[in-house]
């Protein structure tokens, strides 16, 4: 089944290879891989360091398979979680067969931009430099903005794109394949992302959690599928826990009568199904954990390394 055979015609190499996204928080990246899945495998939200881990999510350009890793946006780690973020983030961009640094448009080359480009210079792959959100900007201001950067390290290709409304992202998804190695694919051609379906649903109710209390909370909580239990019926039930780190965190999460929680289950139970493709039962436990971004066990939940010292 990992076999891609309509592919392996003679006169038509099949390509596959990874592509790393960087950048600083709420750049776009994840909406950007979203984009050339062409399905929602990783998480995004108004709010920066939404993307914890590193998400694989599977792209398809003609007879190239491209393997994209979105990342942790990187900025200057304090909290040990930060750090862990940071170290996945810089991990994800030294595999890599190419790396494309993606910069918010609107923001333009700030202090965070800047300070990124040392760490990726460290990394031996080719750099493309990809300008998001040309939705919010005139057309004139790119052309500097790329002279800018461009300054800093010399990248081998930029492209200007909208990862929104996907303005520019069919020429780039051309581009990746083209330059990926010939080599045969890795994985079957239907698959999207290589994160296990229980932990996609963690994160798409972590989305669901944000969402709803954007300023309230988040930050400090997480996620975690506890079980989930294929029935005689087709249908699966799924618990899941919420940490927080304080009780009245816990009271904010579950709301008036419990119409938060409610909300947040309701809105999560539908992206669960259709990423499933069977019927789900979801159940939402909320649990007040003080330390536990300092629990090496949540860590390993999240896919992060967790960083020794303070
Ligand atoms: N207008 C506009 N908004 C965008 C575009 N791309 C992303 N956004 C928005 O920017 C915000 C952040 O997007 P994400 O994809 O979560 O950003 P990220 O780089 O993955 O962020 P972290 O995971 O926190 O590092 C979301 O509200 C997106 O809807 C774009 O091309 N145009
Ligand atoms: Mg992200």
């Amino acid at each position: 089944m990992n076999e891609a055979e309509p592919h392996d015609t003679p006169g038509q190499e099949t390509r596959c290879g990874f592509a790393a996204l960087v950048g600083a928080p709420n750049a776009g990246k994840s909406t950007l891989l979203n984009q050339l899945v062409g399905a929602k495998v990783s998480i995004v939200s108004r709010k920066a360091q939404t993307t914890r881990a590193l998400v694989r999510g599977i792209a398809l350009s003609g007879a190239a398979q491209i393997v994209l890793v979105d990342t942790p946006g990187i900025f200057a780690p304090k909290r040990r979680l930060d750090r862990a973020m940071v170290a996945s983030a810089l991990s994800g961009a030294s595999d890599a067969d190419l790396v494309m640094l993606l910069v918010d448009a609107r923001r333009g080359p700030d202090e965070e931009v800047l300070a990124l480009l040392p760490q990726l210079a460290r990394s031996k792959a080719p750099k493309w430099l990809v300008l998001n959100k040309i939705d919010l900007v005139p057309r004139e201001s790119l052309l500097a903005l790329t002279a800018k950067l461009n300054e800093a390290e010399s990248f081998a290709e930029t492209f200007m794109i909208s990862a929104l409304n996907g303005d520019g992202v069919e020429r780039l998804r051309e581009k990746l394949g083209e330059a990926m190695p010939v080599s045969p694919w890795l994985y079957p051609e239907d698959q999207l992302s290589d994160a296990p379906l229980r932990m996609l649903a963690a994160e798409i109710t972590r989305e669901k959690l944000f969402e709803r209390l954007h300023d309230e909370l988040p930050y400090q909580s997480t996620v975690e599928t506890t079980s989930w239990t294929n029935q005689k019926d087709g249908s699966a039930r799924v618990e899941q826990t919420i940490f927080v780190a304080r009780d009245g965190q816990k009271k904010i999460v579950i709301g008036e009568g419990g119409r938060t929680i409610k909300a947040i289950g309701q809105a999560a139970r539908i992206e669960i199904t259709e990423a499933a493709e069977q019927k789900v039962h979801l159940f939402l436990f909320v649990k007040v954990r003080e330390n536990w971004a300092d629990d090496p066990e949540r860590y390993r939940e999240m896919g992060l390394e967790f960083p020794k010292g303070e």
